[in-house]
């Protein structure tokens, strides 16, 4: 039983969750040259700017065009900020499935199959209940496919978007997969797709039913099987990535300033969220920064390592404080403000060695 989860539209979902305001009109996420004023290329855009022909990888300049006299809106990628986002939505995941493999900042594989008893119908349901949460708590929709391996989940995830969810039961996987264009297939790149267009291999089904011999004439051994596996719904198994390697907050300050208590005041109930966050999951973490965007979007930090674990909240504060003070004395105003913890290790490990330091 296994799942894909894909977050819709995501660097642009996110923009639209800061600022409501956006929700109705075109957003096109930029990653700004800097060479001029409209150089660079769209990351990503809203399903209403898609609506006029914006897509990822266009340049800027074109995006403009496509989108003259309409209220539009241009934001710089902020990834910092996807990232954090990212890291709550994958927690939230973490907590309800048996194993997740996260494989991209807004996209992960998970196996539920103990969780729902190898049940679709529970399966289902916890499905929908996690969608359900990560938009309660984070008002983000995703995408979700399930189904009996990760190749079909994938594709399952990719038929019904935005805010979609497709099951596939082990009896219709040839039914669902075998019409679909073979460049849709987990895997299959432009080059490997032109390859098989050669043998007459356009859809799944053709390759899915393509003698082993005849690939390995254009692709690799290995690659051959993969894809013949694939195109029959076989996959490897969920792998963990494994548990989260930092854990960050950010928030957008109420004005721009670099006003030391003004910024930590606004912070305050980001470390709180954050620690609690440490305490629940039982680590201990030797690494925190103080992370500070100023008005022009780049990114500054300030890291303290520390020689032993730690994960009490007084201290946090406090270091996060002086992190802070010492930031803000090399920058201008912040316009968002965060904290990150990294390097961890479990609780039980550091009780004893606590322990052994008397
Ligand atoms: P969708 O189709 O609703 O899942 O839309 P997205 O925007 O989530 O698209 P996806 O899943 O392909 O990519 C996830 C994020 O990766 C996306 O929000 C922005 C970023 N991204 C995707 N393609 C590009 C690209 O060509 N250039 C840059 N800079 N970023 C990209
Ligand atoms: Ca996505």
């Amino acid at each position: 039983m296994v799942g894909h989860l894909d977050l819709d539209y995501f660097y642009a979902q996110v923009e639209e969750v800061e600022n409501p305001d956006l929700r109705d009109i075109p957003v096109v996420v930029c990653v700004f040259s800097g060479r001029s004023e409209n150089s660079g290329v769209v990351s990503t855009a809203n399903y209403k700017a898609r609506g006029f022909g914006v897509r990822s990888g266009i340049p800027i300049t074109l995006a403009k065009k496509r989108l003259d006299g309409k209220e539009a809106k241009f934001v710089p990628m902020d990834r910092e900020k996807y990232r954090a986002y990212s890291d709550q939505v994958m927690d939230i995941v973490k907590d309800r499935v048996d194993v997740i493999e996260q494989t991209g900042i807004d996209e992960a594989f998970f196996d539920i199959t103990k969780k729902s008893g190898g049940d679709y119908h529970v399966a289902t349901e916890m499905v929908v209940a996690l969608k359900q949460k990560i938009f309660q708590a984070e008002k983000l929709s995703c995408s979700i496919g399930l189904a009996s391996s990760k190749v079909v989940a994938k594709l399952a995830s990719d038929f019904k978007k935005p805010d979609g969810l497709t099951v596939v039961l082990p009896n219709k996987v040839h039914e669902f997969m075998y019409g679909t264009p073979v460049e849709k297939l987990y895997g299959v790149g432009p080059k490997s797709a032109e390859a098989l267009k050669e043998l007459g291999i356009l859809t799944i089904g053709d390759l899915a039913r393509a003698d082993i011999d005849r690939l390995t004439s254009v692709l690799s051994h290995k690659f051959s099987i993969y894809l013949h596996n694939a195109a029959n719904g076989i996959d490897e198994p969920v792998t963990s990535t494994g548990e989260a390697k930092q854990l960050s907050r950010i928030v957008t300050l109420k004005r721009n300033t670099k006003n030391m208590e003004e910024v930590f005041e606004q912070l305050g109930p980001a470390i709180d969220d954050l620690h609690k966050k440490v305490l629940e999951k039982g680590l201990f973490f030797r690494s925190i920064s103080a992370i500070g965007i100023l008005t022009d979007l780049s990114i500054r930090t300030k890291t303290k390592t520390l020689d032993a674990p730690l994960s009490n909240l007084i201290s946090m504060r406090k270091i996060v404080r002086e992190l802070l003070f010492a930031l803000v004395q090399e920058t201008g105003d912040l316009r968002r403000a965060g904290i990150r913890v990294s390097e961890f290790s479990e609780a039980k490990a550091q009780s004893s060695l606590a322990e052994f330091l008397g």
